[in-house]
Parts: C-alpha cells; sequence; structure tokens
C-alpha cells in the first residue's frame, strides 16, 4: 500500500479521500490554489502546497505544477477526484510516464470512452444493449435521412466528443433534421474541436439507471448495485438514490452483468459507473464515466463497501477483495446535492461567506462537506456546499429522515437549494418513485419552492416570535432558531442584528 498520495482536487472530495487515506494510514498532500489557502481540505492533509491563483487553468488543471509538487513531496500516486483532471487521458499519460501511480484507469480506457459513438460500437460487439441509431458518424446528409426514418422519430443528435448534455439536440420533425444536424456539427466543433455527431431513437420519459464497477488489475470486476439519478436540472445531477424504485432482483441480474460486460470489454482497471437509460422495462448503455463520481456515498451506505479505499488499494497492485456474492445491498440511500444558488432565481450561484453554518445528523445521516462557519464560496469553482446523504432500512423512512435532515440544515450567508430538495421530498410522485429525467419540468418543482420558501419563512417567524427575536429577516431567524434548537447559546434581543 501507498505510504503518500497527493490529492489534485479541492473542498469536499479532497477531505472524502483524505479521510479514506487516514483510515488506511497514508500520508497525504493538498494543492491548493490561491482561494483555497484557508479551506478545510488544505488543513486536513498532512502537507499542503499552494500551485497557483484562482483560475483552475493555472491550479488545477495546471499538470506541471501539480507533478512538480508530487516529485518534490515523494508522493507514489495521485487521486483526481472527479472534474479537473479526473477524465484527463494526457494527465493520466504523463503520470504514468514520470512513475507516479494514476489512481484510476489506463489512459487508453479513459480515451476510448471519451467517444459516444466508439464506446456505443465496443459495447454493441459486447452484446450490450445500445440505443438504436447510427453507428458512426454522420457524414452524409441523404443518409442520415434515411437513417433517421428507418429509426423513426423522434430522434436525437449527439455529439461524440460530448458530454453532460452539450451539443445534443432532439429532432421531432423530418424537416428539422438537416438543420439540426448542421448546427449540432458547429457547437460540437466550438465546444470539443470534433464536430463528429451522430444520431439515435430519442426515448422520451427514460430514467438514468448507473452501474458502479469496481475492476482490479488481475482481470477481477464486480459491481456495487444501481444508482437512480434521474432528478437532474440541466444535465447537472440534484438528486440521487440507491437502489432505483424500479430495481428488481432479475433486473439487477441482467443490468449488472451488462455493466461487469462493458468494464471487461476495455479491460477497464480502479472504480467506473456505467450508465443506462432505462424506458419501459428495457435498458440501453449510454456511456461510462472512468472516474470516481459525485454521488458514491450512496452506494457506500447501502453496499459498505468503501470505494475509494477500493481505488487505492486496486491502484497499489492488489487483488479486489470481494467477489460478486460477497456484495449486498441493503436499505436505501438517498443524496442531495446542497449548493450554493438561488432555486427561485434559475438556480443562479450564490458564492458569498457562511455567517452560519451547521450542517444535521444523528441516525442514517452523512455529511460530506469541505465548508465551516465563516467560510466563503468562491464563484471560481462549482457551487457545491456538500453532499447530504441519508440511510434507512426502506425507501418512505429514507425520505422522512432526508426531510428532517433538511429542516436541520442551518446555513446562513448565501441563499442554497435546500427548499428545492424540500419540495421534492413532498412530492407525492418522487413518493411513489415515479421518476424521469423530466421530473422537474414534468412536476412543476420549481413553483413548490416558492411555497417552501414562504412556508419557512412563516414557521422561522413564528418560532421566532416565540423566542423573542423581533427581527423578521429569514437569515436572522434561522441562525436564531438555529442557535435555538442546537442549545449553542440563548438568543439575545440583538441576535436579528446583521
Ligand atoms: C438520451 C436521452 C434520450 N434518448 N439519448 C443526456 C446527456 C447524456 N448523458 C445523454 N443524455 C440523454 N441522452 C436518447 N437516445 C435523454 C438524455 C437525457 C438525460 C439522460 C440521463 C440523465 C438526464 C438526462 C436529462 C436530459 C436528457
Amino acid at each position: 500500500m501507498f505510504k503518500k498520495i497527493l490529492i489534485a482536487n479541492r473542498g469536499e472530495i479532497a477531505i472524502r479521500i483524505m479521510r479514506a487515506c487516514r483510515e488506511l494510514e497514508i500520508n497525504t498532500v493538498a494543492v491548493y490554489s490561491e482561494p483555497d489557502k484557508n479551506a478545510l481540505f488544505a488543513k486536513y492533509a498532512d502537507e499542503a502546497y499552494h500551485i497557483g491563483p484562482a483560475a483552475a487553468s493555472e491550479s488545477y488543471l495546471n499538470i506541471d505544477r501539480i507533478l512538480e509538487v508530487a516529485h518534490e513531496t515523494g508522493s507514489e500516486a495521485i487521486h483526481p477526484g472527479y472534474g479537473f483532471l479526473a477524465e484527463n487521458p494526457g494527465f493520466a499519460r504523463r503520470c504514468e510516464r514520470e512513475g507516479i501511480v494514476f489512481i484510476g484507469p489506463h489512459a487508453e480506457a479513459i480515451e476510448g470512452m471519451g467517444s459516444k459513438i466508439a464506446s456505443k460500437e465496443v459495447m454493441k460487439a459486447a452484446g450490450i444493449p445500445v440505443i438504436p441509431g447510427s453507428d458512426e458518424g454522420i457524414d452524409d446528409l441523404d443518409k442520415a435521412v434515411g437513417m433517421a426514418d428507418e429509426i423513426g422519430y423522434p430522434v436525437i443528435v449527439k455529439s461524440s466528443a460530448g458530454g453532460g448534455g452539450i451539443g445534443m439536440k432532439v429532432v421531432r420533425e423530418k424537416d428539422e433534421l438537416i438543420h439540426t444536424i448542421e448546427s449540432t456539427k458547429r457547437v460540437a466543433k466550438s465546444a470539443f474541436g470534433d464536430a463528429t455527431v451522430f444520431i439515435e431513437k430519442y426515448l422520451e420519459e427514460p430514467r438514468h439507471i448507473e452501474f458502479q464497477i469496481l475492476a482490479d488489475s488481475f482481470g477481477n470486476i464486480i459491481h456495487l448495485c444501481d444508482r437512480e439519478c434521474s432528478i437532474q436540472r440541466r444535465h447537472q445531477k440534484l438528486i440521487e438514490e440507491s437502489p432505483s424504485p424500479v430495481m428488481t432482483p432479475w433486473l439487477m441480474e441482467r443490468m449488472g452483468a451488462d455493466a461487469v460486460k462493458a468494464a471487461k470489454a476495455i479491460n477497464y482497471t480502479n472504480a467506473g459507473t456505467v450508465e443506462f437509460l432505462y424506458s419501459k422495462g428495457d435498458y440501453y448503455f449510454l456511456e461510462m464515466n472512468t472516474r470516481l463520481q459525485v454521488e458514491h456515498p450512496i452506494t457506500e451506505e447501502v453496499t459498505g463497501v468503501s470505494i475509494v479505499k477500493e481505488q487505492l488499494r486496486i491502484a497499489s497492485g492488489e487483488k479486489l477483495r470481494y467477489r460478486q456474492e460477497d456484495i449486498v445491498q441493503r436499505g436505501w440511500a438517498i443524496e442531495c446535492r446542497i449548493n450554493a444558488e438561488d432555486p427561485l432565481n434559475n438556480f443562479t450561484p450564490s458564492p458569498g461567506k457562511l455567517r452560519r453554518y451547521r450542517s444535521p445528523g444523528g441516525p442514517g445521516v452523512r455529511v460530506d462537506s469541505g465548508v465551516h462557519t465563516g467560510y466563503t464560496i468562491t464563484p471560481y469553482y462549482d457551487s457545491l456546499i456538500s453532499k447530504l446523504t441519508v440511510w434507512a432500512r426502506d425507501r418512505d423512512e429514507a425520505i422522512n429522515r432526508m426531510k428532517r435532515a433538511l429542516y436541520e440544515y442551518i446555513i446562513v450567508g448565501v441563499k442554497t437549494n435546500i427548499p428545492f430538495h424540500k419540495a421534492v421530498m413532498n412530492n407525492e410522485f418522487f413518493r411513489k418513485g415515479e421518476l424521469t429525467t423530466h421530473f422537474i419540468e414534468d412536476h412543476n418543482i420549481i413553483a413548490d419552492v416558492a411555497k417552501v420558501v414562504e412556508a419557512d419563512k412563516e414557521k422561522g417567524a413564528t418560532l421566532a416570535s416565540a423566542i423573542g427575536v423581533e427581527d423578521k429577516k429569514v437569515a436572522a431567524i434561522t441562525a436564531a432558531v438555529g442557535a435555538y434548537i442546537h442549545g449553542e447559546k440563548t438568543v439575545g434581543k440583538d441576535d436579528h442584528k446583521r
């Protein structure tokens, strides 16, 4: 096992990796940008080094500087986390060339899964169901028209080098097809430097169900069951759960076997995720993510496996310590991504100083976060404050526990999407597990958010007046209510002053 590794990331995921290292008695090296110099993750590490200014291109994406620190500190390996350099094959190759273990798959696997057309071809050849569509990039418009007629409308035009929904457009009428192909090619060229596009049958109301994979360097591959990730906004996941409400033992068996087959087909090693679209009882390979995912905690909670520790063990050359029959999914886990954003203003980021921060706790509650009271959420990186995960024996209890945890959360100084999460947890269709990737629009959740904000104000005002706080400002009330609930201090008459 390694004695020292460098974490080339920041915030909650950096702390998550450092926690696994501390439990394995691995020393940790943090790298931080100027705005992160006082961040919790930099303090948590055994060593911490400044790598550049705020701009990611000059800090967390600065390969030369990161490798320089790795060499200087004698780090044997680098964990990239997610985002930044996590799926950068050039970085993985640089590490391998410079004798530093990249904690993730080989560069070839990252490269291969970066092309949506190539990854579909590999999976189709391995006998994994893929969405009906073109087997190669579109370079002949007449051929494309013929193909769309064969597939049947609606179809979707997608960028092969794309991801996260960029460079993808639904076509419902034949006369829109050619214009859409040409415009999508332009978007793909400018966004990814690769104009290759392809078409597929458009699945109207799919679920996004993904499987966690672990693969060692000896050909052993297992899956750690499923995650339902359908509640997304602009291709950003907001709420994830394990298992999926539609999962059955038979579906688990088939999708799990196909997820393992997908990893085997590309000689995958380390942790990865196979994404499927599920529609009307059928499922189709969508793409494979070659990194640790943000939502990994729900899988850790229902299987008891530390995915990050297994990544470290695999990267250090150990054999998988689990066989497939050792993996048991127990209970239900739900994760809400708590972001500094305003759900009543189109989820606009809301950076700022956390004047008060207190996370929930108690039975079955896990909070992965890198913030604290007094911390400033900067506008330079993503707006993630924390990931709130709950575990319970069944889905109903997990939803009730999530509602309780959201009620306890105190964040004063920035707007958050907590009211959004409360609105979803209160939604009858969510309670029934009737989810699709269009859930937020289909159930007009945003309209419910406004009602939640109003109700919270009322609740805060009522409780605040009960405890003698004159001022009606929600923030002051939240702070006072929080202090009162948690007995941090008795609420004085000046508590409402900003
Ligand atoms: C699709 C689809 C429906 N039909 N492909 C979204 C980004 C990328 N992961 C692929 N995506 C989709 N591809 C076909 N043929 C619907 C989506 C989609 C989606 C997929 C998963 C999770 C959330 C989504 C939100 C919107 C669209």
